[in-house]
């Protein structure tokens, strides 16, 4: 019998896709969580299985897989029904492009965002060796050296100015390319590309941004949000989260809101 034990985090984005591809495809799986903020990530045993110290990491039948991208890939090449990748090479590439920009630009900025508004007061709380310790142990220096913007200066620092442009930029580009009427980013069917991007909507609105995914100018993009918030797939995921973690994170939010408002090229009526 085939096995598949998930390292994760449940408040992890890059955890969320593979947990979303996994329900899609209705693999179960044994779960095992890793504590990001206790710093398990950077335990010797959890860093021999990954060794960027990040979650999520896959483990099938021995095989240890990392990379959340290339997970949803093996993931499909081994189990292929049902396909989370369109047939046709052409959409498959646009499917492979969404994925790629999304890993590459929105996830250190929406992670900066998280940081940044979030993560900030229990950084701030640790003592300054901790946090040094902490910071040192992040092996990607990118990574790194947003995390330490986002401890030191928050909601100031110049990198969480560019974090909210650039996720601007991401929600007027899902838009756009709904706005030829298709339900899902690829056309007809749920694909990768979905799965990416829904974590990173979904903390926009876990900030209490969602009058940005609202916004009326975004019509495309709020229907996709409510198509994939009515999958099951969401339900065991992102939606599951508790509510007293969502209200506390739209608290933080709120207070951050100024400071948000201030990078936006298009304000919303208000935030919510
Ligand atoms: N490219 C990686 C990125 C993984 C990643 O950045 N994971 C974050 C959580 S979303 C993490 O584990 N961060 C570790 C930390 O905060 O120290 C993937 O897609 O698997």
């Amino acid at each position: 019998m085939t096995t598949l034990r998930l390292h994760h985090s449940i408040f992890s984005a890059s955890s969320q896709k593979v947990r979303l591809a996994l329900v899609e495809k209705g693999l179960a799986h044994e779960s095992v969580t890793v504590d990001l903020q206790a710093g398990e990530q950077h335990t010797p045993a959890y860093r021999a299985l990954n060794p960027r110290g990040v979650v999520p990491t896959l483990i099938h039948d021995g095989a240890v897989l990392i990379e959340s991208a290339a997970i949803l890939e093996y993931l499909d090449d081994v189990f292929p029904e049902p396909a989370l990748r369109p047939r046709d090479p052409v959409a498959r590439q646009r499917m492979r492009a969404w994925v790629r920009r999304l890993d590459d630009v929105h996830h250190p900025a929406n992670g900066m965002m998280h940081y940044a508004i979030l993560g900030r007061p229990a950084l701030q709380a640790l003592p300054p060796e901790r946090l040094e310790a902490m910071l040192q142990a992040m092996p990607n220096r990118r990574d790194r050296a947003l995390r330490a913007a986002a401890a030191r200066q928050g909601v100031e620092a110049p990198e969480f100015a560019d974090a909210v442009r650039t996720q601007e930029e991401m929600l007027d580009a899902l838009d756009a390319s709904l706005a030829a009427g298709q339900p899902f980013l690829i056309g007809d069917e749920v694909s990768h590309a979905d799965l990416v991007a829904l974590p990173y909507v979904a903390r926009l609105e876990q900030m209490a941004l969602l009058a940005l995914i609202d916004d009326a100018d975004r019509a495309s993009l709020v229907g996709w949000y409510q198509r994939m918030k009515a999958r099951p797939s969401w339900r065991e995921t992102i939606g599951a989260l508790r509510p007293q973690v969502i209200q506390h994170w739209q608290s933080l939010g709120r207070q951050a809101w100024p400071q948000i408002a201030q990078q936006l090229r298009r304000q919303p009526a208000e935030c919510n």
